[in-house]
């Protein structure tokens, strides 16, 4: 949804009932969202309502309330249909998150696909969520892990990348924004090179999706995982699209309750899309909470936010530059939303302590991308990461903060 009128940041924030509290005497200047979102009140009121008017389990009861329930689970999987434009409800499987969703199309899709000498292509910029399951996988098959070098911008070599895509490859798996780096990669072009040599491509969106609008038809990807809890939904839920095609194909993925059509101890018929891959009881709630969410995105605009988000990120950008010492990671010409730094000669750790002295809340470490780190040769980085409740006033903070973690250091 886009809207013409300027965006008004006090009135988002006065949504998100945690931005009034204080740490540690100081207001909280909440520079973490990368690593989970804060939460409108109407999720939280979303989640208290399911729990307090509906509970009940989905798909089991005739009763009243397993049909309400059901009937919210179900519409809350079409607003995440809506949202990120897939074709049909059935391409929508709820899961855990971003970990979850790559690991089942690593033992579903990788497991039917992915033999010996077989090739499965990341990036050097992955989350471990993308690293670890395709080794798990290749390890396992004897197959091999291949992995596109980025430059010292932190951008993906796409001219590599071409060059590493041959008859073994199976599969593309690649980071849609970085969360260590804020780098937009080109996922277009990634689906469509990999296309080219009739290779599928799985995103990780766990970082985009709550920073632009997102449509998988247009990056024609076949798979896209994402977390609801990055994308200001409750924690425990999460997205795996998938295109039909491909997913009808795949074997299931764990067994239970409601993946199944019919059981017998000689034979079981698996159910149809997307349940053959939702086996037992969903997190309902979560869903449901993740359904609040998405409502919330669309009357902002993400369109709108990441026009706003894309000001504050410049404004950062040149405030954190200005900063004698201070060393960028993650310099891309295409970037969103994180602000990663090294101060010299103060551990990352220590700049994260002394910030959070001031109400300040940043992450502070390898950020799950242990390779990333490898290749920079660096051991962590200090991350300010945006959402679009932050405000200047709050990146003055962190500036302030930073001069603060100097002194504390120099005396
Ligand atoms: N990154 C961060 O602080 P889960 O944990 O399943 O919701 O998401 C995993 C994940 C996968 N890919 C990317 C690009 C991610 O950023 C994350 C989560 C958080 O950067 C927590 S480690």
């Amino acid at each position: 949804m886009t809207s013409n009128k300027p965006f008004d940041v006090e009135a988002v924030r006065k949504d998100f009932p945690i931005l009034n509290r204080e740490v540690q005497g100081n207001p909280l200047v909440y520079l973490d969202s990368a690593a989970t979102s804060q939460k409108p009140q109407s999720v939280i009121d979303t989640l208290v309502r399911y729990y307090t008017e509906i509970n009940a389990n989905v798909h089991r009861g005739v009763h009243t309330l397993s049909q309400e329930a059901t009937d919210e689970y179900e519409g809350a999987r079409i607003k995440l249909r809506k949202l990120i434009n897939a074709k049909e409800d059935a391409e929508i499987i709820f899961t855990r998150g971003t970990t979850e969703g790559i690991n089942l199309v690593a033992q579903t899709f990788g497991a039917q696909h992915v033999g010996e000498g077989d090739e499965v292509i990341i990036s050097n910029m992955e989350h471990h969520s993308n690293v670890v399951p395709w080794q798990m996988l290749c390890d396992e098959r004897g197959a091999h892990l291949r992995v596109v070098p980025i430059n010292d911008d932190g951008e993906l070599l796409m001219d590599e990348y071409e060059k590493l895509i041959n008859p073994r490859t199976k599969l593309v798996s690649i980071v849609h924004l970085s969360n260590a780096l804020g780098t937009i990669n080109p996922a277009k072009d990634v689906v469509a090179i990999a296309h080219q040599h009739g290779v599928p491509v799985l995103l990780d969106g766990a970082q985009s999706i709550p920073h632009m609008p997102v449509d998988v038809q247009d990056l024609d990807c076949d798979f896209y995982a994402f977390s609801g809890h990055k994308l200001f939904g409750p924690t425990g839920i999460g997205v795996l699209y998938g295109k039909r095609e491909l997913l009808e194909a795949m074997p299931p993925f764990q067994g239970g309750g409601d993946m199944i059509k019919s059981v017998t101890f000689e034979k079981t018929l698996y159910n149809d899309l997307p349940y053959k891959f939702e086996a037992g009881t969903p997190h309902i709630a979560g869903v449901i909470g993740l359904g609040a969410a998405v409502d919330y995105v669309n009357a902002i605009g993400l369109e709108n936010a990441a026009a706003y988000e894309h000001e504050l990120l410049k404004y950062g950008t040149e405030q954190l530059e200005a900063i004698e010492g201070l060393r960028l990671i993650g310099t891309a010409q295409n970037k969103s939303s994180v602000l990663s730094f090294l101060l010299e000669g103060i551990h990352p750790h220590d700049i994260g302590t002394v910030l959070d002295t001031q109400g300040i809340a940043i992450r502070t470490g390898h950020h799950c991308t242990q390779p990333l780190m490898q290749r920079f040769q660096i051991p962590a980085t200090a991350r300010a990461s945006l959402a679009f409740y932050n405000t200047k006033a709050e990146i003055d903070a962190l500036v302030e903060g930073i001069h603060k973690t100097f002194e504390v250091f120099s005396l």
